[in-house]
């Protein structure tokens, strides 16, 4: 059985979507559409891996599927769908629970800091959180996954998963005609200048939905003067922008700005720094800010707009849903098999 290229990735529905979602998935996401089949899901199942409102989760996976049409995605063409419609995603992760080893678990970093000194009051979900993750690729067989940095960890776990499956169940995957393997390794892709976002706080630290600062990051949600007044306070440091890249090493928030700049404009930090190079912050800054409102309000007024008729977005998950299923229930069909279920 020959394996399709494919691409899936997820974003959790857990409020306050920012930049660093927008740049190193959403707009990968809306790129990769031009050459392949995706499958883009609201992945709710990992949400709950830390507490979550319901009234609050229901509307944080409209607000991701809103972000998602707005910035680009063609619901029509590609497939957007919320993970719990889809009970293969659950019925796989088990199965690899029991593929995947404690060790290779207790490797993740994102567990150890998610879950802090409170270890052993964090979920069990949250600890086996890489387990679902590699069970919503592999059960479509998706070939290629856009991430941000932060999830190279987990997908180099799908991929030993995958490969354990291949191996462990080698003989029967032979015996039932699927060839010598079943599942593809997926490719991670994590490109372009702001695969990592940083906050703008803290140029060390990861721009993040849970970082209890606001100003540390600029939400797809945020209006012109709220984005302006952000950039404004962001952190930097004294000395006017370099003219060149390799400068930029020891200055994490500069590097960051610069980062951000170039990605939302499509060029290159080193274009970047053709332009702005020994200009000072406050030049820069409004600039970025100039930019960043051009290109993110738009979208905070489309998600709005959109999120203003909940009916049709809960329409637009109802549909992919099922064109999910249709590809997830023929395979999950399969892997039973291979595993020796009756079926
Ligand atoms: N700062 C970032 N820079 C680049 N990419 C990022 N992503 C997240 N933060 C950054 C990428 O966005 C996609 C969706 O992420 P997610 O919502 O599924 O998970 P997350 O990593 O838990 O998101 P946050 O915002 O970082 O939340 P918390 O506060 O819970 O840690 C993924 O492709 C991710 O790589």
């Amino acid at each position: 059985m020959s394996i399709e290229q494919r691409v899936f990735s997820g974003v959790q529905p857990t409020g306050n979507l920012h930049l660093g979602n927008y740049l190193g998935a959403i707009t990968r996401f809306v790129a990769l559409q031009e050459d392949y089949d995706c499958m883009y899901c609201v992945v709710d199942l990992h949400a709950i891996t830390v507490w979550q409102d319901p009234e609050e989760l229901r509307h944080n996976t409209r607000e991701v599927t809103a972000a998602f049409l707005a910035a680009g995605i063609d619901a029509d063409k590609q497939i957007v769908f919320n993970q719990s419609q889809v009970s293969g995603h659950a019925e796989l992760a088990w199965i690899f629970n029991c593929v995947a080893r404690i060790g290779w678990l207790n490797r993740m970093t994102q567990f150890k800091e998610k879950a802090g000194k409170n270890r052993e009051n964090a979920s069990v979900g949250l600890y086996a959180y890489p387990n679902l993750m590699a069970a919503d690729i592999l059960l479509y067989r998706a070939t290629h996954v856009p991430v941000g940095e932060d999830q190279k960890q987990h997908l180099e776990l799908a991929r030993d998963i995958a490969q354990k499956f291949n191996n462990d169940f080698a003989t029967s995957i032979k015996a039932k005609g699927h060839g010598e393997a079943f599942f593809p390794l997926p490719e991670p892709l994590i490109t372009g200048p702001a695969t990592r976002v940083m906050s703008l706080r803290d140029g060390t630290q990861k721009m993040s939905k849970s970082d209890p600062s606001d100003l540390s990051r600029i939400n797809l949600a945020d209006d012109a003067d709220t984005i302006a007044k952000k950039i404004k306070k962001a952190k930097t440091d004294p000395a006017p922008l370099p003219e060149s890249e390799a400068e930029l090493e020891d200055r994490p928030e500069a590097r960051n700005l610069v980062g951000i700049y170039a990605a939302l404009a499509e060029v290159s930090p080193r274009e970047v720094l053709g332009e702005f190079g020994g200009a000072q912050f406050s030049a820069f800054k409004k600039a970025l800010t100039e930019l960043t409102v051009a290109k993110i309000v738009p979208i905070g007024d489309e998600m709005r707009r959109l999120l203003a008729d909940p009916d049709a977005i809960d329409q637009v998950l109802a549909a992919g849903s099922e064109k999910a299923r249709a590809i997830a229930e023929p395979n999950m069909a399969i892997i039973k098999d291979i595993v020796g279920f009756i079926t």
